[in-house]
């Protein structure tokens, strides 16, 4: 009872009674923190220009790759803090992903032969565009090593969809989207036979293994891709890299770029030169040139061939319509990134110092024209370098990606082995500035960098080791994101960022006012499918069915308390949970567990999440919600009972009463002294605006909720009081109380929204 007793005095405290501390400590000055700290005047403006107060916000949102962790981080720019890990290709506890069916299904649309896969080497996030600039409404991002896609919605930053590449092994080049995302690339990066499952020796490596490229067919309106309107390409066995959409005029057009056009075959255990020795032998290699849009046509003319069940334009037809040239990039090269303005098309040597710079205006000439240097073993027409290339720009060692500022004409470039960015001018092909970064740059990433519309502003580094950066955390590093100001001519080092969750490839960033994310679902939803959960029920229509060994329960969540509270069951029963949250208050999101059967949910208002499992055990199983929801989460509990198969009760225990009417005396005081508080509250709601803040609105409504549970209590206690049975008196004089507790915990926090917008008085 003690416990309560102190809920009661926070609750006042809440309503305004506060505290004051006094210290015997005189504060210290900024001059001594410096000192303290030892922190220069470049330090305290780094500082000042990432730091943000409590109660901001950050300019910017950051999606970056989760590396082998499947996952995608999501943090804040420019401080840097980490908002959300999101499940992909991995499960991911906290969410239920992977551990509730709903997101089951999703991960299941990932297994690859019918097995699960449940990890992914995810490399390049892309956020959804509408004419070429990000709309935040769709992230994707791929799994290299298992070739698989998949879409993320940004209203509530779950993931919906995974789709399998049907004819690749593995797959790098994506996820980039076309101008109006209705197409995503994928190109494949190590060659394999495109057929499923089929062997061919690697003598037969040129003429069997093949490369390719996917574009992904998207449905904007239902917020998922489309394989069957989806088609690929059939490509040399060149080892595709990456790939980007053209934009503006080379709207139509996409560019691969790949780095062993020598097809070369390693074999180091029958006496065979290394793969990274023949693979980067000759050079040059090939930048793949496609007509998309024309290739999309060819597929609807019926011109594609079916592999594995998928529309596959083969080079063949490719060469003869005319939609498939090549043109060849220095050494071994990496990334291949359009200008924001669409006229160029960028390509990184890796082992060579330069970047070339393509004209897409001179390629398309020479297409027209017919100027052709040669055709490639499979009769692909290349045109010749210096017949598409604007400039080649030394920029330093091992230069791999490349991304735009908000100024016309400038690009950053990662350089590996020197470990710096380049500042340059792509019109003219001059280096501006360099700065050093911490140890092997991979990408880069400007602020919405490749868009029509860069941001500027910003550019993180991403960092492939963290030698000596960070406090040691044994022999796995994490990975060092640096954040860098590029609003000035000079670029300055701000910020780094230790990154602990795999090896980050890339990273996309967009303006935090882009982002419209929901705070709640419609009552019923089923997250995964965006559709009314078959499962979802309302408050008083819960109920749990017993049909042969199957057992369904259809119950809720609000505070405090899940309906039901026991759920019986025989050994070997299927038990199939449905649980809907009933709040409609912001953040306020229950968890469910049972002890010991591997499974988790996240409910988050509105929601409906199922979880099944088989009682394959008799015994007695505690399940409660796994947030700390309100003062009386711990409570929020029941029982599954798994009762051996026939069990009969045998005899029944009378409860023993332990409470008096001096116990639900003191009840009914209580009550009286929370309605006062309650009444308060509301009397401040009521008299501003409230009804200005959707916020605030939902959390009346839950509110109301609450207090009209009360009357029925009321009249429990009350009934049993008149026939002196204090026992049950005292707890139903309780539950009245609880309800209250909920309702004033939902006031106080409507009040400090309220006070903290600025509502105003309307009387
Ligand atoms: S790749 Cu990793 S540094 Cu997968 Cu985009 Cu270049
Ligand atoms: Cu609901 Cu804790």
């Amino acid at each position: 009872m003690k416990n309560m007793s102190k809920q009661a005095a926070s609750l006042l405290l809440a309503a305004g009674i506060g505290m004051t501390a006094a210290s015997a400590w005189p504060a210290e000055t900024l001059q001594d923190v410096l000192k303290r700290r030892n922190l220069s005047q470049q330090d305290l403006l780094a500082a000042a220009k990432t730091y943000v107060p409590t109660g901001k916000r950050d300019e910017f949102v950051t999606f970056s790759s989760g590396g082998q962790s499947g996952q995608v981080i999501v943090y804040g720019i420019p401080s840097m803090r980490i908002l959300k890990y999101i499940g992909v290709f991995t499960p991911e506890p906290w969410q239920g992903y992977g551990y509730d069916e709903n997101s089951k299904a999703v991960l299941d649309q990932g297994k690859i032969d019918g097995k699960s896969i449940t990890w992914g080497d995810t490399h390049h996030p892309a956020i959804s565009e509408t004419n070429g600039e990000y709309d935040g409404q769709f992230l994707f991002i791929n799994d290299k090593a298992n070739p698989r896609l998949a879409v993320i919605d940004l209203r509530d930053f779950e993931t919906k969809q995974i789709v399998v590449n049907p004819i690749f092994k593995s797959e790098h080049g994506g996820a980039f989207v076309s101008p109006n995302t209705d197409y995503v690339i994928e190109a494949a990066q190590y060659a394999a036979p495109l057929e499923n499952k089929k062997f061919y020796p690697l003598e037969e490596f040129n003429e069997k293994y093949r490369g390719g490229v996917t574009y992904w067919k998207f449905d904007r309106k239902e917020g998922r891709i489309v394989p069957k309107d989806s088609f690929s390409l059939e490509l040399p066995p060149y080892s595709q890299d990456l790939s980007d959409f053209g934009k503006g005029p080379s709207d139509g057009w996409s560019f691969t770029n790949s780095f062993c056009s020598e097809r070369y075959v390693g074999g180091i255990e029958k006496g065979r030169p290394p793969y990274e020795a023949g693979c980067s032998a000759k050079d040059t290699d090939y930048l793949h040139v496609i007509n998309w849009k024309k290739a999309a046509e060819l597929v609807a003319q019926g011109k594609a061939k079916k592999i594995n069940g998928h529309n596959v334009i083969m080079m063949e037809t490719a060469i003869k319509e005319g939609i498939l040239f090549l043109v060849p990039e220095p050494k071994s090269p990496h990334g291949v990134d359009v200008t924001p303005d669409g006229k160029f098309m960028v390509v990184a040597g890796k082992l060579d110092t330069h970047v070339s710079v393509y004209s897409f205006e001179k390629i398309q000439a020479a297409i027209k024209a017919g100027k052709f240097e040669s055709k490639d073993p499979y009769g692909i027409p290349v045109i010749g370098l210096k017949d598409a290339v604007h400039v080649q720009v030394p920029l330093g060692l091992g230069p791999l990606h490349t991304q735009y500022d908000s100024k016309p004409c400038v690009a950053y470039t990662s350089l590996y082995v020197d470990s710096q960015v380049a500042k340059w001018n792509y019109c003219e092909g001059k280096v501006l500035d360099k700065i050093s970064v911490h140890y092997n740059i991979g990408h880069l990433m400007t602020m919405e960098g490749d868009s029509t519309k860069p941001a500027g502003r910003y550019l993180v580094a991403l960092n492939k080791l963290a030698i000596d950066r960070f406090v040691p955390v044994g022999p796995l590093h994490p990975q060092n994101h640096q954040l860098i100001d590029i609003s000035n001519d000079k670029m300055q080092l701000l910020y780094d960022m230790p990154l602990p969750l795999g090896e980050p490839h890339y990273a996309v960033s967009i303006a935090a006012t882009k982002l419209k994310p929901g705070v709640r679902y419609k009552v019923g939803t089923d997250s995964r499918t965006d559709k009314p959960h078959p499962g979802a029920v309302r408050a008083g229509e819960e109920r749990t069915e017993k049909k042969g060994n199957k057992v369904t329960v259809y119950g809720t969540l609000i505070r405090s308390h899940i309906t039901p509270e026991t759920i019986e069951a025989e050994v070997g029963d299927e038990i199939t949970i449905h649980l809907t949250n009933l709040e409609r208050a912001q953040d306020e999101t229950h968890g469910f567990t049972v002890s010991t059967f591997n499974t988790h949910a996240s409910v988050e208002p509105g929601k409906t999440v199922t979880v099944k499992f088989k009682a394959d055990k008799e015994g007695v199983y505690p399940y409660y919600c796994t947030e700390f929801c309100s003062a009386l989460h711990l409570e929020m509990q029941g029982y599954l009972l798994v009762k051996p198969k026939g069990w009969k009760p045998t005899k029944v225990a009378a409860e023993k009463a332990i409470y008096t009417k001096a116990d639900y005396d003191k009840q009914v005081k209580k009550i009286a002294d929370t309605q006062a508080v309650i009444d308060s509250v509301v009397g401040y709601i009521t008299s501003v605006n409230y009804k200005d803040f959707p916020d605030v609105v939902a959390m009346v409504e839950d509110a109301t909720d609450q207090l009209g549970k009360i009357p029925a209590a009321k009249a429990k206690h009350e009934e049993a009081a008149k026939k002196g049975d204090w026992q049950n008196a005292t707890l139903w004089a309780e539950q009245v109380w609880q309800y209250q507790v909920k309702t004033a915990d939902l006031g106080l926090r409507a009040k400090t929204y309220l006070e903290q917008a600025g509502a105003k008085k309307i009387k």
